[in-house]
């Protein structure tokens, strides 16, 4: 059996990975960033001596995501966990004043790139469970996904939307015995911050203060999800770290004079 992360190349992705290595599971690993994505497959099978497929792809090809299923089929038809992890968030403002661009990169990755990959995976995912399998969707959603924010509407809206496309797996999956969870974290110092500002120092600020998540702390709910006994779905998680009680109010030391 094995385990498929989209995205693998930095943040949740990438300690999801180290943790399921850990774990003693075969991973398959994607992301866009090639060298990134093949130096953890190195270090996770070093260290767990796992084996850790890696491949260049990016999620919003479809033509790419259709012929990296079919040219794979023999490697994916061992998979049983789907996480869906690839995501970003591009800029921040206000619709009247948005960049159609930076809407049409989210939309494209966080919800067609979740879907191209789902269209894919799932006929296998279905096939392994009908055959014994233990087959599991991890949908890595956000508290964006449940509360607005001021400037986050499209970054939101497509989070609402992987909420929404979770639940319809789970109705659509009815009967196959595969789990489909939604994960909905709040802040995580990854390369989120950057991705969306553009700038490391502006990324630093959103952190300022106050202890985020880490990716580990996020990776660690996923395998904890995963790892329950295979009647037991966790259909939704929402994870805020402690200093952030909605997604709006953070709590932070004041900086030193
Ligand atoms: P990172 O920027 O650290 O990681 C994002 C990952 O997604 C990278 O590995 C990136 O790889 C990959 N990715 C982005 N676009 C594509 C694409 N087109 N094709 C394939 N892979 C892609 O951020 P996080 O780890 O924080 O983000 C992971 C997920 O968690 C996202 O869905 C995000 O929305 C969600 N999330 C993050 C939160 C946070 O505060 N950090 C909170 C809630 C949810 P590459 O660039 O190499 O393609
Ligand atoms: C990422 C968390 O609050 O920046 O999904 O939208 S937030």
């Amino acid at each position: 059996m094995s385990v498929f992360i989209s995205g693998a190349s930095s943040g949740i992705g990438a300690a999801c990975a180290r943790a399921f290595g850990a774990a003693g599971k075969e991973l398959v690993l994607v992301a866009r960033r090639k060298d990134r994505v093949q130096a953890l497959a190195r270090d996770v099978a070093k260290a767990h001596g796992v084996q850790v497929h890696a491949f260049q792809l990016d999620v919003r090809d479809r033509k790419a995501v259709e012929s990296f299923i079919e040219e794979h089929a023999g490697l994916l038809s061992a998979v049983e966990v789907l996480v869906n992890n690839a995501g970003l968030a591009a800029g921040l403002s206000a619709i009247q004043a948005g960049n159609v661009d930076e809407w049409e990169r989210m939309i494209d990755t966080n919800l067609k790139g979740l879907l191209y990959v789902s269209r894919g995976l799932l006929p296998k995912l279905i096939e392994k469970s009908a055959r014994g399998g233990n087959c599991h969707v991890v949908n890595i959603g956000s508290v964006a996904g449940r509360w607005t924010y001021p400037n986050g509407n499209v970054y939101c809206a497509t989070k609402f939307g992987v909420r929404a496309l979770s639940e319809s797996m789970r109705l659509d999956l009815h009967g196959t015995g595969i789990r489909v969870t939604e994960i909905a974290p709040g802040m995580a110092e990854t390369e989120f911050s950057e991705v969306r500002l553009g700038d490391k120092e502006k990324a630093k600020a959103v952190y300022a203060g106050m202890r985020p998540l880490s990716a580990e702390d996020v990776a660690e709910t996923v395998l904890w999800c995963v790892g329950r006994p295979k009647h037991v779905n966790i259909q939704e998680l929402v994870v805020f770290p402690t200093d952030q009680s909605s997604v709006t109010l953070v709590k932070r030391a004041e900086a030193k004079a």
